[in-house]
């Protein structure tokens, strides 16, 4: 046995019981996914899709990638008529890339000109794989921002629709990693019509509460859907794009969007799928699909509505004045301490947290204004809002009176633990 990793393992279980999770991107997988992603599908490789792979032995591949594809499309309740899925993206960055790279003109010979994706601004909630200059996908394509209104800290649909006017964007990107709200899907789909741009929503945040019915759906209104499995979905990490095979705007472009997003992901960007992470993913999905998880969806914005409404009354800025979702920020810098210092006073004390810019930030990302909150793990464990409550006075000693609260955290934690650890 290698004690040198199992060790390192175990210290990494221990810190992970006796803290709490904050980070609204983090959740905690079942043992069952767990199980399957230790599982001897972690042996085989499988280039392909079902019925059409490169290798032989495929036999229970095809059926657990096909089980996975089913329980996918059942899970949001879409007719396979209608939506194609694939469940092979490693993760949400190449998921995102695999659908620029289906649907984006990328300015090589003989495509011409870059296309433009528009996407919201990083410093302001949004993804790097949305056209960040740092990622690929702001090199390789022409990257459009459009930012939140200042005064109100949320999404001014009019401005957006004036840029994308303007600027004519190929692809325009909604669903964010620190946006607190709900987002009006449908005025998106007003806006990607009028210039015949694809509209792309990355639901890696809000998979989970879609699933539970806790947040609106963008089935009815997007092209392309992109989602991690990981986060407020429960699973393992990994990815799932879904096509919408009705798309108008594939259809003004001549593309088949599911041949075209398959044909991305592999040959395109990826070799074999990951079976052991669609395995779990199968598990995650069955355990999404399940009158509990409803429960669960709908107490993970419960406990971030009561975390923001305690953290407000004990004085604290929340950006845009509250959530809708299972995240919130909070602009530390209006009481004097910056991101950076309350991210570590707090993680000295046990409580995990993630520095977080804040719309219209005057400080770099390294050192920001504000930290970002997250219910999705403490919600697992069975907290409900009357935890949420204590763990917002909890960081209100840390944060205003530089109070050690090591003890209390661990007290608290240790009575929230699932069954039989
Ligand atoms: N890093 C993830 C998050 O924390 O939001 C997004 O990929």
């Amino acid at each position: 046995m290698d004690k040198a990793v199992f060790a390192i393992i175990t210290k990494e279980a221990r810190r992970e019981k006796e803290t709490l999770d904050l980070i609204p991107s983090e959740n905690i997988a079942s043992p069952e996914v767990l199980r399957a992603l230790g599982s001897e599908f972690t042996n085989k490789y499988a280039e392909g899709y079902p019925g059409a792979r490169y290798y032989g032995g495929n036999e229970y591949s095809d059926e657990i990638e096909n089980l996975c594809r089913k329980r996918a499309l059942e899970v949001f309740h879409l007719p396979k008529s209608k939506w194609h899925v694939n469940v092979q993206p490693y993760s949400g960055s190449p998921a995102n890339l695999a659908v620029y790279l289906a649907l984006v003109p990328r300015g090589d010979p003989p495509h011409g000109k870059a296309g433009k994706i528009m996407g919201l601004k990083l410093d302001m909630g949004g993804h790097l794989t949305h056209g960040h200059s740092v990622s690929a996908t702001g090199k390789f394509w022409n990257a459009i921002r459009y930012g939140v209104d200042k005064q109100t800290e949320l999404l001014d649909y009019g401005e957006i629709a004036r840029i994308a006017r303007r600027e004519r964007p190929k692809l325009i990107v909604a669903g964010y990693t620190a946006y607190p709200r709900v987002i009006d899907f449908k005025k998106f789909r007003k806006i990607a019509d009028e210039v015949h741009a694809y509209f792309m929503v990355d639901m890696s945040h809000f998979a989970g509460l879609v699933a539970g019915g806790a947040y609106p759906s963008p089935f009815p209104y997007a092209d392309v859907v992109t989602t991690t499995t990981h986060k407020t979905l429960r699973g393992p990490r990994g990815a799932m794009i879904f096509a919408n095979r009705a798309s108008k705007i594939a259809a003004l472009n001549k593309v088949d969007i599911a041949k075209a997003i398959d044909r991305a992901v592999f040959p395109g960007l990826q070799g074999g799928p990951h079976l052991n992470q669609i395995a779990a993913t199968a598990i995650a999905l069955y355990e999404a699909s399940q009158p509990a998880f409803r429960k669960y969806a709908h107490q993970v914005v419960k406990n971030a509505r009561a975390l923001a409404h305690e953290l407000t009354r004990l004085g604290w800025r929340v950006v845009s004045g509250g959530t809708d979702s299972h995240l919130l920020l909070v602009d530390v810098a209006s009481r004097g301490i910056s991101g950076n210092e309350a991210s570590l006073r707090l993680e000295g004390n046990g409580i995990i947290v993630n520095k977080n810019t804040i719309p219209y930030d005057p400080c770099p990302p390294m050192d920001p204004s504000g930290i970002r909150l997250g219910s999705p793990s403490l919600t697992s464990r069975g907290m409900k809002e009357k935890e949420m409550k204590k763990v917002a006075q909890l960081i209100d000693a840390v944060l205003r009176d530089n109070k050690n609260v090591r003890q209390e955290v661990k007290i608290l934690c240790r009575r929230f633990w699932r069954d039989g650890d």
